[in-house]
């Protein structure tokens, strides 16, 4: 599988000294937000990794070739162009050996950052079970892949357009750590609390570097999730957003939108019926994730580092 891969110089250089590296997906960037708040949004979140001393590795699919650690123009074509796939842990193949653009969700992101060898992985929102999947069997592949594939992933929880309580119940069976980053309680995305908890709360990133140490060397496979809340100035009202979240799922169920197709559909009408409001959001709880996976990846490090010596 490596020689699918293009690590970038940067990236490379870095993991082969064991410096801190923070992964990061595209979905976000060709499905998740809209042009060219996309584009600015993928560039701050980077530049903010910087700021810790901390390389950051945006992750997509360019002719086929699955790119660690994009250039600008990579992630301003990834933003831009319309035929963009999104790609999980099913499309992979297909997308390589068709030499298709794709930007990669959390499953994916996740298979290509273990691949590399980068242990830290920050994002917006992962997927889980959708609601109304007693019928529909909709479970995204982001949950399989926690249980699999050795990634932290840094996240704000996961949104009401999902069922949180079967989400968080699917995480227990697969073995998947939650863990509340300075919080007991379970965040939803656009406010700090679901009113559901995490299994721990953890008090600093290097407490966090030490779960991720010790489930590794114990030999237990597969991610651990960081739930980390979206910063109170900027957290939404919980019944606005709710009621916002029911009328999206009503207008997708009326259209018939299903799939990989539905939580992209979701994102956009959300925005439209807050007036971007979700979209300002969004992009303030990304900086925020990226922040602490930057600082859990310096103290994975440094732990890792210390161990080998
Ligand atoms: N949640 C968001 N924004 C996103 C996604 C989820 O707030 O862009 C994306 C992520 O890439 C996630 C994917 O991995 O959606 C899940 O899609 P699905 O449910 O089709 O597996
Ligand atoms: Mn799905």
């Amino acid at each position: 599988m490596k020689k699918y891969l293009r690590i970038s110089e940067q990236v490379k250089n870095a993991l082969e000294k064991g410096l801190p590296v923070v992964a990061l997906e595209s979905t976000i960037i060709s499905h998740g937000m809209p042009f060219p708040e996309n584009i600015a949004t993928a560039i701050e979140i980077e530049k903010i990794i910087r700021d810790y001393g901390v390389v950051p590795a945006t992750i997509g699919i360019i002719d086929g070739q699955i790119i660690i650690g994009m250039n600008n123009e990579e992630i301003e074509f990834l933003g831009k162009e319309k035929n963009i796939q999104k790609a999980s842990r099913r499309d992979l193949p297909v997308i390589v050996a068709k030499k298709l653009h794709a930007a990669t969700t959390v499953a994916a992101t996740m298979i290509c950052a273990d691949l590399a060898g980068i242990r830290v992985f920050a994002t917006g929102g992962i997927g889980g079970v959708h609601r109304g999947a007693e019928k529909t069997f909709d479970v995204s592949a982001d949950l399989t892949e926690l249980a699999t594939t050795n990634v932290a992933v840094v996240c704000a929880g996961v949104k009401s357009i999902l069922d949180i309580t079967l989400t968080l119940e699917k995480l227990e069976t697969l073995g998947v750590p939650v863990l509340g980053y300075m919080t007991k309680r379970f965040p939803s995305f656009y406010t700090r609390d679901s009113g559901l908890d995490c299994d721990y709360e953890m008090e600093s990133s290097a407490e966090i570097a030490a779960a991720m140490s010790a489930k590794w060397n114990m030999g237990l496979q597969g991610g651990l999730i960081v739930a980390n809340p979206i910063p109170e100035e900027y957290e939404m009202d919980n019944d606005y957003i709710d009621g916002i979240i029911e009328d999206a799922l009503r207008k997708a169920d009326e259209l018939n939108i299903k799939g990989k197709n539905i939580t992209p559909y979701l994102l956009d009408k959300i925005k439209e019926m807050t007036e971007s409001k979700s979209l300002d959001a969004n992009i303030k709880l990304v900086f925020n994730n990226a922040a602490v996976g930057a600082q859990i990846a310096r103290d994975y490090s440094k732990l890792e580092n210390v161990q080998d010596a």
